[in-house]
C-alpha cells in the first residue's frame, strides 16, 4: 500500500469515529443507525436520549439471582410511579421505556406473571425516565435496566462474558439488591450464597475506596414478603436471622446499605402443570414496601430533599 494510500484510510477511520455515537454505558463507537451497541449491545437510544440531556442520566442497577423478583418488582413501581401525582413522579422517556411497565402491568391483569427476562442483553427492557419530587426543584434522570438473573450469575461466576453487566455495573451510582424472603424463611442456603458472590462481585469491581462500590449506595430488598410477614415486621432482623452470611458482607464492606421487604401480590396460587413444574398465579395485585428502597436510594444519590 502506498504512504498516501494509508494516510487517506486512517483519515476516513478517524472520520468515523468522530462522527460515531458512544454507547452511553460502555463507550464503544457506534454507527448513528444501529439500534444496539455492537460491543455491549445496549440500546443505542439511551445515547441518542443522552446527548439530548443538560445533566448526564445516572445509572441505578437492580440485581439479584433469577427468579428474584426483579421484573415483577420494577415494572410495577414504574407503573405506580408514572400514575402517581404526589411526592415523586416518573415520566418515562422513550417509547421503549414503557415496555417494562407495558408487559407486567397486562400479564398482572391476565391473572398471571411476566415471562423470565432471556438471557440475551439485545432483549432486555431498559428504561430511561426523569424523576420529578416535590421538594427537589431538579428534576433527576436515571437509567435502569431489567437484567436477566441467569446472566448475572454467569457475570458473576465467569467476570467479562457480559460486558454490558460489567460496563453498566463499573459507572453505576447504586443498587437495588433482592433476595427471596420466601426461600430464606424455608431455610435454603442457595439465595445467601449467590447474594454475597454478586456483592463480591461489584466489591472487586470497582475497586477504589473512594469511588467505588464501598462507597456506593445498596438497598437490599427482601422480595415476596407477602409470604412472610416477619420481613415486613424487621427486615433488618429478619435478613440477621435467615442470611447472616449477607448482613456480615454488607456492614464489612458497604458504608451505606439499608435492608428493605417488598412485594407486588397479596398472595399466590400454586399448581403443577402437565411437566410437573410449579407455576404461581397471583391472586390479586397488592404492593407493599415497592417504593421505600427506591427513594431511601435515591436519597442517597441526591441528598435528603428527595420524596
Ligand atoms: N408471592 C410472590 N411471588 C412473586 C412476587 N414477585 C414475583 N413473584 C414470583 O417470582 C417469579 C419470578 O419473578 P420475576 O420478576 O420474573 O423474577 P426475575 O428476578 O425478574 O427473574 P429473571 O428474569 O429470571 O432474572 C414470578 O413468576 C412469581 O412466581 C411477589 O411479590 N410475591
Ligand atoms: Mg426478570
Ligand atoms: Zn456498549
Amino acid at each position: 500500500m502506498t504512504g498516501r494510500g494509508s494516510v487517506e484510510l486512517e483519515s476516513l477511520r478517524l472520520a468515523s469515529y468522530i462522527n460515531a455515537l458512544p454507547c452511553y454505558i460502555c463507550e464503544h463507537p457506534n454507527k448513528h443507525t444501529d439500534e444496539f451497541c455492537a460491543q455491549c449491545l445496549a440500546p443505542l437510544a439511551l445515547a441518542h436520549q443522552a446527548a439530548n440531556q443538560k445533566a448526564p442520566p445516572r445509572l441505578v442497577a437492580a440485581i439479584g439471582a433469577a427468579g428474584v423478583g426483579k421484573t415483577v418488582y420494577l415494572g410495577t413501581l414504574i407503573d405506580m410511579l408514572s400514575r402517581q401525582s404526589e411526592q415523586l413522579q416518573v415520566l418515562t422517556r422513550g417509547a421503549f421505556s414503557i415496555n417494562l411497565q407495558q408487559t407486567t402491568i397486562q400479564a398482572l391483569q391476565q391473572g398471571r406473571f411476566p415471562d423470565k427476562t432471556p438471557s440475551e442483553p439485545d432483549r432486555w427492557n431498559w428504561v430511561h425516565c426523569q424523576i420529578r419530587c416535590r421538594r427537589y426543584t431538579k428534576p433527576l434522570e436515571l437509567i435502569m435496566p431489567d437484567m436477566a438473573g441467569e446472566a448475572l450469575l454467569e457475570e458473576v461466576e465467569h467476570p467479562r462474558t457480559y460486558q454490558v453487566i460489567s460496563s453498566f455495573l463499573t459507572r453505576c451510582a447504586g443498587t437495588l439488591v433482592f433476595i427471596d424472603a420466601t426461600r430464606l424463611y424455608a431455610g435454603s442456603a442457595d439465595q445467601d450464597h449467590f447474594t454475597m458472590k454478586l456483592l463480591s462481585y461489584l466489591v472487586e469491581l470497582v475497586d477504589d475506596a473512594k469511588h467505588g462500590w464501598p462507597s456506593r449506595p445498596v438497598a437490599i430488598v427482601l422480595s415476596k414478603a407477602d409470604q412472610c410477614d416477619a420481613a415486613f415486621v424487621d427486615p433488618e432482623r429478619f435478613a440477621e436471622e435467615h442470611a447472616s452470611g449477607l448482613v456480615r458482607f454488607c456492614r464489612q464492606w458497604f458504608k451505606k446499605h439499608a435492608f428493605f421487604a417488598a412485594s407486588v401480590v397479596g398472595n399466590c396460587v400454586v399448581y403443577r402443570d402437565q411437566y410437573r413444574q410449579e407455576v404461581h398465579l397471583p391472586l390479586r395485585v397488592e404492593p407493599r414496601g415497592l417504593v421505600d428502597p427506591f427513594l431511601w436510594l435515591l436519597r442517597q444519590l441526591y441528598g435528603r430533599k428527595v420524596g
